[in-house]
């Protein structure tokens, strides 16, 4: 029996956290004991009368500033699990590496920054790291914090059932996914491909495969730079040379240039 992996989160809006974390893959997680995640509200640690988590930045401009005081505070009380975390644009990119790595540990604590950001102190004296989740800007780093939470929760030993085709998936594999069709197998005049309905398992898995590979090169040519191409590979791409349309008529979407390109 393996003890639950603990996350504690410390964040100015513990609600944020509420549904998230009792739905579907995490509230069944937790219910089962897979995973401990506990949420503490920075304002509980808050030293004035006002409960105040900010103030106006030194040097003057827009926004304000998390006070460290609060900030230490909480940690220091709680003595999280380490590392602890801070959700940052400005962090380093979380992918699912890093996921796979939190997700072999004991534990990990994630602090989440609102405002225009947390004093220089909490990240230099108090966190362990700084993480983004993705170049753009959000009020605060909770929706990262469940980011982190669900991408790690779900690799835990029997957290996913079935749909451990864990090796299958985007990014597992180091490629994209290959597409998926269900029932019905004609849907508005728009069949699932012959090949996936034939039966014949091993040419579904080359053509899977294949599938995965043209889409990779079409949508990110990046994750295929430096990759050697294996025998089975060229193979699969050989059998299979190209997506097929649903539609003959239609354009091929993997082959069309990407959105916001000139070409
Ligand atoms: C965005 N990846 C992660 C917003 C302040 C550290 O202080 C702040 C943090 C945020 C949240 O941004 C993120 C993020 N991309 O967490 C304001």
């Amino acid at each position: 029996m393996t003890v639950a992996v603990r996350i504690d989160v410390f964040s100015a809006f513990p609600e944020y956290f509420e549904t998230p974390l009792r739905a579907s893959l995490l509230g069944r997680a937790r219910e089962r004991n897979l995973v401990d995640v506990t949420v503490h509200d920075l304002r509980e640690y808050a030293t004035d009368r006002h409960r105040s988590l900010d103030d106006a930045p030194f040097g003057g401009g827009a926004g304000m500033v998390m006070l460290p005081e609060p900030l230490f505070a909480a940690v220091e009380s709680v003595d999280p699990p380490r590392p602890l975390l801070l959700l940052s644009a400005a962090g380093e990119r979380f992918g699912q590496a890093r996921a796979a790595q939190l997700a072999s540990e004991p534990g990990f604590s994630l602090l989440c920054g609102r405002y225009e950001g947390v004093d220089q102190r909490v990240a230099e004296h108090l966190s362990d790291g700084e993480l983004s989740i993705g170049d753009y800007v959000t009020a605060g780093g909770e929706v990262a914090a469940l980011v982190v939470i669900e991408a790690v929760t779900r690799l835990l030993p029997g957290v996913m059932g079935n749909a451990e085709s864990g090796q299958d998936e985007s990014h597992v594999a180091g490629l994209l996914e290959y597409p998926q069709y269900t029932r019905p197998a004609e849907f508005r005049g728009w069949s699932v491909p012959a090949v996936v309905r034939s039966g014949d398992h091993a040419r579904v898995a080359r053509w899977r495969r294949a599938q995965a590979l043209h889409r990779t090169r079409a949508r990110r040519p990046d994750l295929l730079a430096g990759r050697p191409l294996s025998d089975a590979d060229a193979a699969a791409l050989r059998e299979f040379p190209r997506a097929e349309p649903s539609d003959p008529a239609e354009p091929n979407q993997d082959d069309l240039p990407e959105r916001g390109e000139s070409g």
